[in-house]
């Protein structure tokens, strides 16, 4: 059994600090969620982010949501947070004079989308407004530090939240690297993005922190061979210890590299 995870104890053995809350764009008490499983809302279409859809909720996790655009398949699942902006009641786009859009990769023909549409709504579960919140300010800059610990969505696995560090920062933009892996899940983000959380954000909400991986980058307290070893995303490859010229940036599928020392458990 791998045993639970413990942020005090992991801060204390790598000598690490959590970048604190100020930050974030998060609330400071995670929101609460009162979604419930079927119940629909409207979303942006995250493949096409100028369009309103339908989306069902298919699952809860924490103050999250997992969210299926009708119309979609089940390959194109998203989360997001209960206090999203790309969120909001049924009737909102409406009310604001917008039109609902059937989703990209509507697997109907186009011309049925208006009875599609009626069919959908009718007798479905509207989410209410009142369990909808408010999405929190952004700080006024990025106050991150390269070092720094956080909890960070793994955008390749979006269902999991994992401990993570700023490994780099690049003007209002943070380098999101994941403890124990090597670079293939890294990626920037904006200082601001809903998808990176404080320390102890998981234990908040109730979602499911990941423990870091066992395979590879040795947090630097804990003797980080040298730097460099901390992939760049496949945007601005760096070379990397042990490979080759002309095989950096990500290869598909998975990669893990086994390592020594354990901080698990
Ligand atoms: N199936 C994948 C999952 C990797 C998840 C990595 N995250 C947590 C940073 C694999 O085992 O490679």
């Amino acid at each position: 059994a791998a045993g639970h995870f413990s942020w005090e104890k992991y801060l204390k053995e790598t000598g690490s600090t959590a970048a604190p809350s100020s930050c974030f764009k998060q609330s400071l008490t995670p929101p609460l969620n009162e979604f419930k499983v079927g119940m629909k809302l409207e979303a942006q279409d995250p493949r096409n982010t100028t369009s309103t859809c339908i989306a069902t909720v298919v699952g809860l996790t924490g103050s999250r949501l997992r969210l299926r655009l009708d119309g979609s398949d089940n390959k194109n699942d998203f989360w997001r947070l209960v206090d999203s902006s790309e969120i909001q009641p049924i009737g909102s786009c409406e009310k604001s004079g917008g039109m609902l859009q059937p989703p990209l990769g509507f697997r109907l023909n186009a011309s049925s989308w208006p009875m599609f549409l009626l069919k959908t709504l009718n007798g479905a579960e509207m989410a209410p407004s009142r369990i909808f919140h408010k999405e929190p300010p952004a700080p006024e800059q990025n106050s991150f530090q390269v070092g720094m610990k956080l909890e960070a969505v793994d955008r390749k696995n979006p269902h999991f939240i994992c401990p993570g560090t700023v490994g780099a920062l690049r003007g209002v933009e943070v380098l999101v690297t994941f403890d124990g892996w090597r670079g293939a899940f890294d990626y920037y983000c904006r200082y601001d993005s809903r998808d990176i959380f404080p320390v102890g954000w998981c234990a908040l909400t109730g979602d499911n922190l990941q423990p870091p991986g066992t395979k590879a980058v040795l947090p630097k307290s804990l003797g980080t061979p040298t730097e460099g070893s901390v992939e760049t995303p496949a945007m601005n490859p760096t070379p990397t210890v042990g490979r080759p010229p002309g095989q950096r940036g990500r290869k598909p599928g998975r990669r893990k590299t086994k390592i020594t020392g354990s901080w698990s458990q």
